[in-house]
């Protein structure tokens, strides 16, 4: 399995694993204003991992992978709770504060292979 270095700076590498040894294969995003938690999953139903990025202002942005290039800019999250019957995460013109979640898990709950955002609120 690949791995995913994240630099609190905003800086997210690749190392690939062949047979252990990690080998650098270099920057795949840097994300300005720097990261304070970052997920790697499935956005879309490719099979290329995405990665899903908390910033340090508390927002989550998507950076979709296609075919080994990532979105320059990704898209901001927000969670519509109005739509029943769960709250998707969907694509917003604005972020949502991430900062009432004090959980954050990504999983495919409906095995529709994209990932799905599980949050909780204390
Ligand atoms: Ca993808
Ligand atoms: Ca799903």
């Amino acid at each position: 399995m690949d791995m995913v270095v994240v630099y609190s700076d905003g800086l997210v590498v690749w190392k690939k694993n062949e047979d252990g040894i990690y080998t650098d294969m270099g920057e795949l995003l840097y994300i300005y204003g720097g990261i304070s938690q970052a997920f790697v999953f499935h956005v879309d139903s490719d099979e290329y991992h995405d990665i899903a990025v908390l910033g340090s202002n508390n927002t989550l942005r998507i950076y979709t992978n296609s075919s080994g290039r990532f979105s320059v800019d990704g898209y901001p999250v927000c969670v519509n709770s109005q739509i029943p019957p769960n709250p998707p995460f969907v694509k917003g013109s604005e972020a949502m504060q991430m900062n009432q979640y004090s959980q954050r898990f990504i999983r495919d709950m409906d095995k529709d292979k994209r990932d799905d955002l599980v949050l909780h609120t204390t």
